[in-house]
């Protein structure tokens, strides 16, 4: 049977355009809210006529039934900065399961790596579209994976490409070497960004204990009931440069003991 390529492909390439939207989408309303984004940006690609063919014919798949056989002819990639990032877009995409896609199978190169030293979380999904002749349910790829991933995986891709997919013994390990790095990069860059987080959550817990000094200090000053006001300014002083949490902590005890023992907060 001959097949009408650009008419079978034309869905495939509404697909990708719709499911580019989505997750684009997704990114701008992180941004929109100031929020984090966990997608740092989308491409997606029709498979190319002759990859179809090829891929077919590896797998000993009908030309006939290429729809049902491959699974990529529509491919989404999602990259993320982090590791952690990709699980938040793996579970956006289970909470669509149902929806507006159907989740087929999950595949976790991340945990299991390829042999080739490859690493990206993919996605099949069922996919509806609806066209000017009727709705047709496609299969299509999402791949999730982060820059650094993206990073192997690209120069790997062209490489494979170059050589036909017979790179020779060598670099095939000195790729496994940079699949390594690659992989310590991600545990780094997400180590960094914990103690990022651990460091703005100190900043903040110090700024809310010091606001509550600061007030406290003001009604001990106003209620005229304290006659070293002025000590306990200078001991805040002190502390403050010191910045230990716990000792300003300590600090803002006793200012609210000595409130209750001159029933100062009555006056509040
Ligand atoms: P923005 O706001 O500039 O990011 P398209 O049809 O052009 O929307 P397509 O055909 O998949 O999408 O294009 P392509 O060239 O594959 O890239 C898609 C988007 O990813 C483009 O942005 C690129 O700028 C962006 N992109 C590609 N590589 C990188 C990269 O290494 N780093 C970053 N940060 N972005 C990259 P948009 O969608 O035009 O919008
Ligand atoms: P493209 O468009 O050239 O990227 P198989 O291809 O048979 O090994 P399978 O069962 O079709 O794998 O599905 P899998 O492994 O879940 O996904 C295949 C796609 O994942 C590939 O598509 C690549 O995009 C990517 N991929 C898988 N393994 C590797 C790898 O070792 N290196 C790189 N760079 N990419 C990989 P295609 O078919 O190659 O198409």
């Amino acid at each position: 049977m001959i097949r009408d390529w650009e008419k079978i492909l034309l869905v495939y390439e509404q697909a990708v355009e719709e499911l580019k939207i989505k997750f684009k989408s997704i990114r701008k309303e992180y941004r929109n809210t100031d929020e984090y984004s966990p997608i740092e940006f989308v491409t997606g690609r029709v498979k190319k006529i002759s990859s179809i063919i090829e891929k077919a014919k590896k797998r000993n798949i009908s030309i006939d039934s290429i729809e049902d056989g491959i699974e990529d002819i529509a491919g989404i990639r999602i990259m993320c900065q982090l590791v952690d990032d990709i699980h938040r877009v793996v579970s956006l995409i289970r909470d669509r399961d149902g929806k507006d896609l159907k989740i087929v199978e999950e595949r976790d190169y991340i945990n299991n790596m390829k042999e080739s030293g490859y690493r990206s979380y993919h996605i099949i999904i069922k996919y509806p579209v609806h066209t000017a002749f009727g709705a047709k349910e496609i299969l299509a790829e999402i791949q999730i994976r982060t820059l650094a991933m993206n990073f192997w995986a690209t120069i790997e891709h062209s490489l494979n490409y170059k050589f036909k997919h017979n790179i020779p013994k060598d670099i095939k390990e000195r790729l496994k070497t940079a699949a390594d790095a690659a992989f310590l990069l991600d545990m780094e860059m997400s180590a960094i960004r914990d103690e990022i987080m651990d460091a703005q959550q100190i900043f903040q817990a110090k700024s809310t204990i010091v606001a509550k000094i600061l007030r406290n200090i003001q009604y001990l000053y106003f209620s005229g009931k304290i006659e070293e006001i002025e000590d306990i300014r200078d001991r805040f002083f002190d502390l403050n440069e010191e910045g230990d949490i716990n000792r300003l902590k300590e600090f803002n005890n006793y200012l609210e003991k000595l409130m209750d023992k001159y029933n100062i907060r009555k006056l509040i």
